[in-house]
């Protein structure tokens, strides 16, 4: 089999980069190891950053997400008990962001993909890139029994953070840059009213909580948890009691409890991989960097990196502009940087981490409170919330 674009894994990345290059008549090949229900079934991301949502205008999946999808003005850092509204659109000159699941905009993608005919092969195994140095590099892989070899003029590894992209590339030939968080976020996703419209981020003593949401009917909520919790020790029961004592007590009281639909618990990390190329294979998304989720960013990064691919492979089909693959890399960092580093600072700020000494505690709370109660501050907050701009491919 032949194809121009093969991309590893049906995660959002790979397919909003498949449908995207699909749009500009390029054609791609997803090889995916797990089921579509299975993809659907992991509750992630809920908050889209502009750059994202136009990316999803400009694929043309972006209808339900635009009529289902909730714009938010802003949202509030509560710390001891004191809430702290963030003006997203009044600090950034009219910039928001959307509130809609990662599932949900998933699921979209898939059905675009569906209906335009493209190939997705799920289920396979023992996917492994080749010869990503030379002119024709291919994808092998086993489906039902048979082996099966992809020949393809570029290779997309968008297969997460456990992926085989990465993995393929020699060891000698890239940096690995990582910080691990002691302890995680343990998500909760019940049918039941929000606590608050907009999203509430809390610092407490007892650790950090996270009131988000899906729609008006569907809530998400996180707790930090330390690094022997495990899914087990948490029943509904003790998940609500504890998200009520680190609530500010006028959010406590209306809290409207109900059974989980989800529970699972996300490790806190950050990492990167330097670069994120090697020859024909291009990493994008959760295979080249991870954030912890304190600033949104995990998904919207994986954004910039699709639309910085997306745009290379454009102009090198449409204009033979082969110079810019080697750029790819080095665009995408500068913008993960930036995730990076909101997300290690939010975390920082928000959490209570064991290993932190009693004088970076009262560092970073004078230094949140510094921020929240300066308009710059402020400033500084919400333009990095609503995401920074994406950097030209010329
Ligand atoms: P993904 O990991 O989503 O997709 C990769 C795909 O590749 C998967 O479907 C996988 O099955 C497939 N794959 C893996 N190995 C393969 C192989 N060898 N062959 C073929 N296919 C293979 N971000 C936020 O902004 N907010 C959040 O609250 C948030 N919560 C998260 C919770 C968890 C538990 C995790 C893991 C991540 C969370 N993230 C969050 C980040 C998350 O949203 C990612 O940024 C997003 O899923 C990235 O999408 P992909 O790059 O497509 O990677
Ligand atoms: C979510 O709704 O899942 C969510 C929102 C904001 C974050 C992390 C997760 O920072």
């Amino acid at each position: 089999m032949k194809t121009q674009v093969a991309i590893i894994g049906a995660g959002p990345s790979g397919l909003l980069l498949g449908q995207l290059l699909h749009k500009q008549g390029i054609e791609n090949v997803i090889l995916e190891k797990v089921s579509p229900d299975y993809v659907l079934g992991r509750i992630r991301a809920g908050v889209l950053e502009q750059g994202f949502v136009d990316l999803m205008r400009e694929a043309g999946v972006a209808e339900r997400m635009d009529s289902e999808g909730e714009i938010h003005d802003g949202f509030e850092i509560a710390l001891n008990g004191v809430r702290n509204r963030i003006d997203l659109k009044g600090l950034t000159g009219g910039n928001t962001v959307i509130v809609y699941g990662q599932t949900e905009l998933t699921r979209d993608l898939m059905d675009a993909r569906t209906k335009t005919n493209q190939t997705t092969h799920y289920q396979v195994n023992d996917v492994q890139p080749h010869d990503m140095l030379e002119e024709h590099p291919y994808v092998t892989y086993e489906s039902g029994g048979k082996q099966y070899k992809l020949e393809c003029d570029y290779i997309a590894g968008s297969d997460g953070f456990h992926g085989v992209s990465r993995k393929s590339i020699p060891k000698d030939c890239i940096t690995e840059y990582e910080r691990l968080y002691p302890g995680g976020w343990l998500g909760l996703l019940s049918d039941t009213p929000p606590v608050n419209p907009e999203l509430v981020y809390i610092r407490h003593e007892r650790g950090f909580a996270l009131c988000s949401l899906r729609s008006q009917t569907r809530s998400r909520y996180y707790l930090q948890v330390g690094k022997n919790d495990k899914i087990e020790d948490w029943n509904d029961e003790r998940f609500w009691e504890e998200l009520k004592r680190r609530l500010p007590k006028d959010l406590a009281d209306k809290l409207i409890t109900g059974p989980s639909i989800e529970k699972s618990i996300a490790p806190m990390r950050s990492f990167v991989v330097d670069p994120m190329q090697y020859g024909r294979l291009f990493l994008l998304g959760d295979a080249a960097h991870i954030v912890p989720p304190t600033g949104a960013k995990g998904l919207n990064t994986a954004a910039s990196d699709v639309y910085t691919l997306y745009t290379i492979l454009t102009k090198v089909y449409g204009q033979g502009k082969t110079e810019l693959l080697k750029e790819y890399s080095k665009i995408c960092l500068r913008r993960i940087w930036d995730g990076e580093r909101f997300s290690w600072w939010m975390s920082n700020m928000l959490h209570k981490f064991e290993e932190t000494s009693a004088f970076n505690e009262k560092i970073y709370n004078s230094e949140i409170e510094y921020y929240l109660n300066s308009d710059a501050g402020r400033r500084v907050i919400a333009e990095q919330y609503v995401g920074l701009p994406y950097d030209n491919v010329e």
